[in-house]
């Protein structure tokens, strides 16, 4: 029989250095909720789930009804269950501490709950992402703030992701490599059906929406110009390009075959610190990659290392295969 999630949850709660348990209990109530979010998806028309609603989030995007309703069902899932002290999502202007009726547990989870909106409504590639931190001791005697979740991706316990595709997966990591989980919709389990992914040094495929090129910095035109040069130019080889726009299903590609995923900065005024968000899609992003040997830099510093100053901040990210991530590092810091 295959290893079920609770299965490899429990190994990883017994070994040296244990996952403590309520690690362990909120992991599992994150994949419940991912299981319910994967099942709405799939539903879509047919229980009104799809389209945008009335509303703009925090980003000024407007919202998906999907968005939304994601939002709820793991706010709903999580904030009982006695292992938080707060939530923070990209859905939600302000952090969510967890309500006096309800026990407080150590940690801080930050999530997007659909990642990749702009595919809903044309049946592609979505994801639910997630972050796990520990919350400072001393929010044991206080209400949680949004400076306790002001740490370091380095800081994150556990990160992973879930891929609502034509199969449903759960592809987590509490620090011991990256694992992947696909969900059993008979039987309504996880199933580990992958162990320490990883992704290698070297690749030939790369993911940038290349709409943007005009807009680019020229050490990131250069390296793009580079790769679509093909054999004809300096690399003396041909690139593949893919893009889903959906980063939970270009670095699933990533973590799966190797590559480069980049949504870098550009010049325009509002993307000089990039689109994607640091603390809830760069950073447990990139705490994966890095646990299946791959690289991830804002171009200029390591994700990981960032310390953030607000929770809905923007990064450049540039993560994947080492090679091509060291390059762009080097072509975006002057040194080559
Ligand atoms: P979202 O969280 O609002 O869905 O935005 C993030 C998404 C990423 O999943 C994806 O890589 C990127 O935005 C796509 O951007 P673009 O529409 O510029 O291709
Ligand atoms: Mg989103």
């Amino acid at each position: 029989m295959k290893k079920s999630l609770t299965q490899f949850l429990v190994e990883q709660q017994r070994r040296e250095n244990a996952m403590p348990a309520q690690l362990r209990l909120l992991i599992e109530v994150v994949a419940r909720a991912c299981k319910v979010i994967g099942h709405t998806v799939n539903k879509g028309a047919i229980t009104g789930s799809l389209g945008s609603i009335d509303q703009i989030n925090v980003q000024g995007e407007v919202q998906k009804r999907l968005d939304v309703i994601s939002n709820d069902i793991l706010l709903d899932a999580n904030e009982w269950g006695g292992n938080l002290a707060a939530l923070a999502s990209e859905e939600m202007e302000a952090i969510h501490p967890i309500p006096h009726r309800f026990p407080k547990g150590e940690y801080l989870l930050v999530y997007d709950p659909i990642d990749g909106s702009s595919n809903i409504d044309v049946n592609g590639v979505v994801g639910t992402i997630f972050s796990v931190l520990k919350a400072p001791e001393s929010v044991a005697g206080r209400e949680a703030v949004e400076a306790d979740f002001l740490q370091p991706g380095t800081q994150q316990v556990a990160a992973g992701y879930a891929i609502y595709g034509p199969q449903t997966l759960l592809v987590l990591t509490v620090g011991t490599g990256v694992h992947a989980f696909s969900l059993d919709r008979e039987m309504g389990s996880w199933v580990q059906t992958a162990d320490h992914m990883t992704i290698p040094r070297a690749t030939r495929e790369f993911a940038i929406n290349m709409a943007n090129h005009r807009h680019w910095e020229a050490p990131m035109r250069r390296y793009i110009d580079e790769l679509v040069a093909g054999k004809e130019g300096a690399r003396a080889q041909d690139f593949n390009m893919r893009w889903m726009a959906s980063m939970v299903g270009d670095v699933h590609r990533v973590l799966t075959r190797g590559g480069v995923f980049m949504y870098p900065t550009d010049t325009r005024p509002n993307m000089q610190n990039g689109k994607l968000r640091l603390m809830y899609e760069a950073n447990p992003m990139a705490f994966l990659v890095e646990q299946a040997g791959g690289m991830a830099t804002d171009g200029k510093r390591r994700i990981l290392e960032i310390q953030p100053d607000s929770l809905h901040q923007r990064v450049g990210v540039v993560l994947g295969s080492t090679d091509e991530v060291a390059r762009v590092a080097e072509y975006l810091s002057g040194s080559a």
